[in-house]
């Protein structure tokens, strides 16, 4: 094995956390759902997509490295949201847990000197701080509408039309 135990242990941690993020955004996804939010409800489905190829994309390094995936049980994600901004103030503050863990993995690799490790987390290191860019922004204007919620899903509708350009 190209790792040690530790760091082995601590990705497996980490593949446990991205899935039980890729939780949370279906839960989120689906109180969106209910609240008539179909383009909230796409776009964090997306995410919550994006979360589990996070997951097996360190199933990925574990495997060429040589360490052994051990799969956790996933919690019950919270349903109970009672407005937008909860719901996006709670996805924030997932990805700022994300970022934290992903941190203190760079100092366990650098520590250990592992640096195929370290190099393969730079990617997660980019990535949270686009994600982390993106939920704020969201919060931004989840906040900026107000009661009118009806604004967000029109001009997320706008975001991804441009996108397709
Ligand atoms: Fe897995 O990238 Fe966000 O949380």
């Amino acid at each position: 094995m190209m790792i040690s135990q530790k760091m082995n242990a601590k990705l497996s941690d980490q593949v446990a956390a991205e899935f039980y993020a890729s939780h949370k955004y279906l839960a989120m996804s689906c109180a969106f759902d209910r609240m008539g939010l179909r383009i909230l409800a796409q776009r964090f489905l997306k995410q919550a997509d994006e979360e589990r190829g996070h997951a097996l994309k360190i199933v990925g390094f574990l495997r060429d490295v040589g360490g052994a995936v051990t799969l956790e049980a996933v919690d019950k994600p919270r349903a109970d949201y009672g407005s937008v901004e909860e719901v996006v103030q709670a996805a924030l503050d997932s990805e700022l847990d994300i970022t934290r863990r992903i941190n203190e993995l760079v100092t366990q690799a650098e520590g250990e000197k592992d640096y195929a490790t370290r190099s393969f987390l730079q990617w997660f290191v980019d990535e949270q701080v686009e994600e982390v860019s993106t939920m704020t922004d969201l919060l931004n204007l989840v906040q900026l509408a107000g009661p009118n919620v009806l604004q967000v899903e029109a001009a997320l509708r706008h975001q991804m039309l441009a996108a397709k350009d």
